[in-house]
């Protein structure tokens, strides 16, 4: 970092199918780096606090149906919603560990008849970007094992294997893949080495702005 400013904070976000175990890494995360007294703060997406997230989890839960396009542009609005406050953050030197954010959007969207990863990117466009994703991989047949999926709309066998080929498409050599089949305490440490890493090496750089 410049001497004299602020090193700006990074942007980190985890994604993967449904119990790849992001929210188990991430809160360890946060809490290795708070104990290392890095300034940092959790997110998750969707935020089913806000008025747009409200609908999601209504959505996500069988309480209402919405069209598969409606839902997305929502999903979207609900990340657009915090966006500026995401940039704040970032400039104000806190680091931002992430649980879930526009690969996500895409990714489920794009496992739906009829919509496609193209059309699904284009309303995330224009969002602060990561400075890193970090993916944590795992097989359908192995985050079966770790007890029934739930109760919610996607938390089906055909649909995360679709969701599983998206990222597997949209995947890109910046990703940092994870195997989540591991046990926690090995993945958390080798999480917390490459976020320490990633942390140092952005502090410089400005924030990229997805897919423009
Ligand atoms: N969605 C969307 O469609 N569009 C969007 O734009 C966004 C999201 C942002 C809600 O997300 C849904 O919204 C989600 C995607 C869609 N639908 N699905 N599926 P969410 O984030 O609220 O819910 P989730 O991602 O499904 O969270 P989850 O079920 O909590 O999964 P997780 O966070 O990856 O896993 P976990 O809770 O850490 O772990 C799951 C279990 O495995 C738990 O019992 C752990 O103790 C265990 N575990 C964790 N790690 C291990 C290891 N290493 N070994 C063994 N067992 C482990």
């Amino acid at each position: 970092a410049v001497s004299g400013m602020t090193a700006r904070g990074a942007f980190i976000v985890f994604e993967g199918v449904d119990r790849c175990g992001k929210t188990t890494q991430t809160q360890r995360l946060v809490a290795a780096l708070q104990s290392r007294k890095v300034d940092v703060e959790l997110c998750r997406f969707p935020d089913r606090t806000t008025a747009t997230g409200k609908i999601i989890d209504s959505y996500l839960k069988n309480g209402v149906e919405l069209d598969d396009h409606a839902v997305h542009l929502l999903f979207s609005a609900n990340r657009w919603e915090s966006a500026q406050a995401i940039r704040k953050k970032l400039a104000a030197g806190t680091t931002l560990i992430v649980d879930r954010y526009a690969h996500s959007g895409v990714c489920f969207s794009a496992a739906k008849q009829g919509m496609d990863i193209e059309w699904c990117k284009a309303p995330d466009a224009g969002l602060p970007a990561p400075d890193a994703v970090i993916f944590l991989k795992l097989a359908i047949a192995d985050a079966m094992k770790r007890g029934q999926f739930g109760e919610e709309r996607y938390e089906k066998q055909d649909f995360q294997t679709k969701v599983l080929d998206n990222f597997m498409q949209m995947k890109t050599d910046s990703w940092r893949v994870i195997d989540a089949k591991r046990p926690i305490d090995a993945i958390a440490e080798e999480i917390e080495t490459l976020a320490l890493d990633i942390i140092n090496s952005c502090a410089d750089k400005p924030l990229e702005t997805l897919w423009k």
